[in-house]
C-alpha cells in the first residue's frame, strides 16, 4: 500500500488494476469501475484541478474482493478498504429516531459484520460524509443524529466507544448520500489523543446526546510500513470552539491542534518522527471565499507539504476549516 497524491485527471481504470481502494475528489466526477471501492466526494475544490484522486491505496497482493450488504470492499493481505453509500430516503423516520440516525447506525453495523466475516476486527481509519451537516431537524442538529446512530453501532457489536477507537473525520456535503470508507486490519490501531483538547468521546453533552466516537490519531500497522492517521482536526481548544468569526486565527489553532497530536505520536512511533512538512494534508473550507487566507496561513506552517482544498461543511457551524493528515513511513520487520 502506498500513497498516490492528486493524479489528475483520474485514469481510473489504470489505477484500478493495482488499487486496494480510493478517494475521488471534485465536482463532475466520472463513474468509478465495477468492484474498485472508490469513495465519491462530490464537493467543490479550491485551487486545483476539477476532480483529483488523492489517495490511493496500493494493493501488494491479488485483492479479494465484493459487495456485501453493500459494502464494497477490497481486501489485500490483512489490509481492507471498503466504501457504503446509503440513501437516507431508504430509511423510515421513527419518533425516536431520524432517518440519518437510522442510516448512520446501519452503515456501521453492516462494516461491522464484514469485518467479523473478515476477521479483521480493526477499524483503523473511517471518513465520514453526509448532506446538510449543521441542518436541525427531528429536534437535532443532522451531525449530532449520525453521531447517536455510530455509536449505537459501537455498541451493538461490543466495540469500545472511548480510547480504542478509530481516527475519523465527519463532513458535511452540499447532498449526496451517506458516504462512509474505512480501512481496516488484523492488528489493532494505536490511537492518540490532544492534550489540548479533550477527547471527543467525552465531549460534554452541549454538544449532542452522544459523544462522537474517534481518536485524535492513530498509527497503524500495514506489512513494512508505520503508517499515521491524524483525524479531522478544528480550531478546538479543551471542548470549545475558540476565534469563531476568524477564519486565520481557526487555521493557526488548528494547526497547533495537529502539531501538538503529531508530538505525542511522535514519543510512540518506531519508524523516525513525523514532521509536518512531510503529511498530506485535506482541508475543508466552510466558505470558499476564505481559501485564500487559508492557503496563506497554512503555507507557512506545512512548508512544502501537498494540501488539497476542498470546499465542504464543517461538524460545528462556528467551525470554519477543519485539517485532516497522514503520512507513511517504511518499517523494517524485525
Ligand atoms: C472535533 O474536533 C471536530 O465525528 O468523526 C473531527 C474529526 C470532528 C472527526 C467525527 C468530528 C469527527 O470535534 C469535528
Amino acid at each position: 500500500m502506498t500513497l498516490q497524491f492528486h493524479s489528475s485527471p483520474p485514469a481510473l481504470s489504470r489505477h484500478g488494476e493495482s488499487a486496494l481502494g480510493g478517494a475521488l475528489l471534485g465536482q463532475q466526477l466520472p463513474v468509478s469501475p465495477p468492484g474498485w471501492p472508490l469513495q465519491a466526494i462530490c464537493a467543490p475544490l479550491l485551487g486545483a484541478d476539477t476532480v483529483v484522486v488523492q489517495e490511493t491505496w496500493r494493493r501488494t497482493t491479488p485483492p479479494l474482493q465484493g459487495v456485501s450488504e453493500g459494502v464494497t470492499w477490497r481486501r489485500s493481505g490483512d489490509t481492507l478498504f471498503g466504501v457504503i453509500n446509503l440513501d437516507e430516503a431508504e430509511f423510515a423516520a421513527a419518533a425516536d429516531r431520524s432517518p440519518l440516525q437510522a442510516a448512520s447506525e446501519e452503515a456501521y453495523d453492516r462494516i461491522f459484520r464484514l469485518l467479523d466475516a473478515q476477521k479483521l476486527p480493526h477499524l483503523w481509519r473511517v471518513w465520514n460524509y453526509m448532506a446538510d451537516i449543521n441542518a436541525e431537524t427531528h429536534g437535532l442538529e443532522r451531525y449530532r443524529q449520525f453521531n447517536v446512530g455510530r455509536q449505537d453501532a459501537f455498541l451493538a457489536y461490543h466495540r469500545g466507544t472511548r480510547g480504542n477507537v478509530p481516527a475519523a473525520c465527519a463532513i458535511g456535503l452540499a447532498g449526496g448520500p451517506l458516504s462512509i470508507a474505512f480501512l481496516a486490519g488484523a492488528t489493532p490501531a494505536v490511537p492518540f489523543e490532544n492534550p489540548r483538547q479533550v477527547s471527543a468521546y467525552n465531549y460534554p453533552a452541549e454538544y449532542g446526546p452522544r459523544a462522537p466516537t474517534f481518536s485524535r490519531a492513530a498509527l497503524v500497522y500495514p506489512p513494512g510500513q508505520e503508517r499515521l492517521f491524524v483525524s479531522g482536526t478544528a480550531s478546538i481548544v479543551g471542548y470549545l470552539t475558540v476565534h469563531p468569526g476568524d477564519v486565520a486565527g481557526q487555521c493557526g489553532e488548528a494547526m497547533a491542534n495537529v502539531a501538538a497530536v503529531v508530538a505525542e505520536v511522535n514519543r510512540a512511533a518506531r519508524s523516525r518522527p513525523f514532521t509536518l512538512d512531510e503529511l498530506v494534508y485535506r482541508v475543508y473550507v466552510r466558505r470558499a471565499a476564505d481559501f485564500p487566507v487559508i492557503r496563506d496561513t497554512l503555507v507557512p506552517l506545512v512548508g512544502g507539504a501537498d494540501v488539497l482544498y476542498v470546499q465542504a461543511d464543517i461538524c460545528r457551524a462556528d467551525l470554519l476549516l477543519e485539517i485532516e493528515a497522514m503520512a507513511s513511513h517504511p518499517l523494517g520487520t524485525d
